[in-house]
């Protein structure tokens, strides 16, 4: 009979090509909880988005929805939440966490209700994870319907960025910046100072990027962001709720100022502008006054453009600081930091130095220090060089990229703890989560994003989601579904053999 073959017909021509089971869909990173209801809200450039009256501030993130999808229609703010459409509004019970949301997709209805505007703004970052990588004007989408659940497990999810060693522009910034919204990062440690490149206006001390921002490694012209760029860039930031960490790295790594300013030096000698990667040579005269007044005046300049509570002051690899001068120092600019009114982070070396109250180390490679730092009460911002820094090579034929701390394969950089990466550490004592992109042989975009994907989507996992809901053999095959989203975005990414992609 004909039955079957009519029946079949009319079922592949009605059913869409989308999935409808919410519980299949790839999310990175992966949410607190999902549930499916198995069937579909249809979307479309004409969709409604409203917004709950009286959450004023929830307009920008309603537009950044808008723009996403292609929508036509005007964002509505209303008293009740509306019968159909997408919806976000705020809780009011506080039962929703700080960063966290609830979604709710029925066939009518997208709510999406945050803990705070960052918990909508994830929740949408989440709907659009349900969508194809790329759409094309005026089309049909599918979302499938269920609920979903989610807030992150560390309130510190980020990545740095060394704009020293190569000087990347606003507008490489502003990208890279997308792509940690993208997987719910919260902060971007922007390694402003280093013995190459000196690469924020100070106007108290306009050589500083006269001279010292003039170069780069490999004899480059280099470059800075002058304190307007810089604002552009925190409140770019702030719009994806990403909070600008800056670091002026002390007393080491600072060649670019000693060569700007000769009084900066021991020798009262102006250093020559450096272009290799060596590092440990350079540093401070740390007990001149005129070093202190000068970083009062960084830390002040800096401190004003930047909203976010901490100020990292580097000090790492001071080889050519004596171990008194580098506590002495140490001590005294967490001095000037807190007098800024901003909290201290600095390489798990500052540990030395007396660590001042919520002060935070940033283990990247000596364990005794950061359990010497947390004996002294500091908290730990975890980015283990041999797990978590996207300057090392993927494997022994990467072109790009270091491997003093070893290769990292995608695999490696996933399938670790943050909380177990030194002894006797508690979820409590961790800030969070880092990846560190230093620039010594990365030298623009493409470079940047062959490094950083796809290992940074697996950074923001460790940050936000649970150990305990992790594993690599799932999130593998999930973030094998996301390089047609890579490619959509002209991401050249390093396509790891250890990933299904799809
Ligand atoms: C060590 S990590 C450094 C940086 C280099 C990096 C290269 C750290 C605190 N210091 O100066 O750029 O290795 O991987």
């Amino acid at each position: 009979s004909m039955l079957p073959i009519a029946f079949l017909f009319v079922f592949s021509a009605c059913t869409p090509k989308v999935q409808t089971d919410l519980t299949k869909t790839a999310f990175i990173p992966k949410p607190a909880s999902v549930t499916a209801t198995g069937d579909a809200f249809e979307l479309d450039g004409s969709t409604g988005i409203f917004i709950q009256e009286g959450a004023d501030h929830l307009e920008s993130t309603a537009q950044f929805l808008a723009k996403a999808l292609g929508s036509s229609a005007a964002v509505e703010a209303v008293t009740d939440a509306p019968s159909k459409g997408i919806y976000l509004s705020l809780d009011a019970t506080g039962q929703i966490p700080a960063e966290g949301n609830k979604m709710t997709i029925d066939s009518k209805l997208i709510h999406i209700e945050g803990g705070d505007e960052a918990g909508c703004f994830y929740g949408i970052q989440t709907l659009l994870q349900t969508l194809p990588a790329s759409i094309a004007e005026g089309e049909k989408l599918i979302v499938p319907t269920g609920a979903i659940s989610d807030a992150p497990v560390y309130g510190y999810r980020g990545a740095m960025l060394d704009v020293a060693r190569h000087f990347f522009s606003v507008e490489d910034v502003k990208r890279f910046i997308d792509f940690l919204a993208e997987y719910k990062m919260n902060t971007l440690h922007m390694h402003l100072t280093d013995d190459q490149g000196w690469r924020i206006e100070i106007k108290s001390w306009p050589k500083l990027t006269e001279i010292g921002g003039s170069t780069e490694v490999g004899g480059g012209e280099g470059g800075f962001y002058t304190q307007e760029q810089y604002k552009d860039i925190v409140a770019y930031a702030a719009a994806n709720f990403i909070t600008i960490v800056p670091e002026v790295d002390m007393p080491g790594h600072t060649n670019a100022a000693l060569a700007s300013y000769a009084e900066l030096n021991a020798n009262g000698k102006a250093t020559d502008l450096y272009t290799g990667i060596e590092v440990g040579f350079s540093s401070f005269d740390t007990r001149k006054d005129v070093t202190y007044q000068f970083i009062d005046d960084v830390v002040r300049e800096v401190s004003e453009l930047s909203p976010g509570p901490y100020f990292h002051l580097g000090g790492d690899e001071s080889h050519a600081t004596k171990h008194d001068d580098y506590v002495y120092f140490v001590n005294k600019v967490q001095g000037i930091v807190q007098k800024y009114g901003k909290q201290v982070i600095g390489w798990d070396e500052i540990a030395n130095a007396d660590v001042v109250e919520n002060a935070a180390v940033q283990f990247w490679a000596d364990a005794e220090n950061t359990s010497l730092g947390l004996e002294k009460g500091a908290k730990v911002l975890v980015s283990p060089a041999s797990r978590a820094y996207m300057d090392m090579k993927y494997d022994t034929t990467t072109v790009l990229g270091l491997k003093w701390a070893g290769t990292i394969e995608v695999d490696h950089a996933y399938d670790w703890q943050p909380d177990t990466v030194v002894a006797k550490l508690t979820k409590e004592q961790v800030l969070g989560v880092e990846a560190p992109l230093w620039s010594e042989t990365i030298t623009n975009m493409d470079e940047l994003e062959y490094m950083v994907f796809p290992r940074l989507p697996g950074y923001a996992e460790i940050g936000w989601t649970k150990n305990e809901d992790r594993n690599w053999d799932e999130y593998k095959v999930r973030l094998g579904k996301f390089g047609k989203r890579f490619e959509a975005q002209g991401i050249d990414f390093y396509r790891s053999a250890l990933v299904p992609w799809e």
